[in-house]
């Protein structure tokens, strides 16, 4: 078996410490970080929620499954941010009201960071009236992820709450998650939607004028 095979079985398992010493490995193999996310632990997630679907797998195999790449993240962090210099511009981000998901938003935040962004992470569930807050604390960018089609809804609320508190044209609104779309960024007057980490940053750029 490879080290990205194994690492991916420890996550599924739900091993933590099997996919934290896998990582660190397949470092030492110099195998680059973003692979190692994509092709051991993104691709384990995937498969944790094919298992989940076919009924393989319940709530807290989700969960240590989650812990496990949480943890394996970690020696990731550094290759991913690298830090830049005067930050690009202030990005909030949160999992929107109802959404305890946060493996996406953690990713994206991180590649934010990375890319020279200023983070404030605003946690999973997060109210309406938390972005509004956060937009009128000076953020330049409004990032909703969501895991559920439950809880996209609440990125459409959060549109309106920004709109009725008068801040919705000082902030670029940026939408993902697995159950989001373009389309419904259009729909809900998000002004962007990116469906990994890497085109989020891409996204994060363009909404400010910086590429
Ligand atoms: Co949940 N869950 N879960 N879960 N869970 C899903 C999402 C599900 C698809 C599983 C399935 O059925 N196949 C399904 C949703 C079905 C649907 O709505 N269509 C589901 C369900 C049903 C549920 C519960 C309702 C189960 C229940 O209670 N009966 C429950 C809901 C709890 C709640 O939130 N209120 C629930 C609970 C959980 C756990 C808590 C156990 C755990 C989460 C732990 C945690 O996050 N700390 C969990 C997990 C782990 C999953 C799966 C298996 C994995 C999610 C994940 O981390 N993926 C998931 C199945 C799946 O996604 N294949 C599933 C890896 C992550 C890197 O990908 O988050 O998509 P993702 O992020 C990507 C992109 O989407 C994008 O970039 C990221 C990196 O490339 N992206 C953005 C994300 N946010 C972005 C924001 C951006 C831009 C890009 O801009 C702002």
């Amino acid at each position: 078996m490879s080290i990205l095979q194994e690492i991916r079985a420890s996550v599924i398992k739900g091993d933590a410490a099997g996919a934290t010493a896998g990582v660190h490995k397949a470092l030492e193999q110099n195998i680059p970080a973003l692979t190692i996310l994509n092709e051991a632990l993104i691709s384990a997630m995937t498969e944790v929620g094919e298992k989940f679907e076919a009924g393989e797998f319940y709530i807290p195999e989700m969960l240590i499954a989650a812990r496990a790449m949480q943890n394996a993240l970690q020696p990731l962090k550094p290759l991913l941010v690298e830090s830049g210099a005067e930050p690009l511009g202030r990005v909030a981000i949160g999992t929107v009201q109802g959404d305890l998901h946060d493996i996406g938003k953690n990713l994206v935040a991180m590649m934010l960071e990375g890319a020279g962004f200023e983070i404030r992470d605003l946690g999973t569930n997060t109210a309406p009236a938390t972005f509004v807050k956060a937009a009128q604390d000076g953020a330049d960018i409004i990032a909703m992820s969501a895991l559920l089609t439950t809880t996209m809804p609440a990125m459409k609320t959060t549109i309106e709450a920004l709109q009725a508190a008068g801040v919705r044209d000082r902030v670029k609104v940026m939408i993902g998650g697995a159950p989001v779309t373009q389309s419904y960024a259009d729909q809900i007057g998000a002004d962007g939607y990116s469906g990994d980490a890497s085109s989020a940053v891409r996204l994060a750029k363009r909404l400010i004028g910086v590429a």
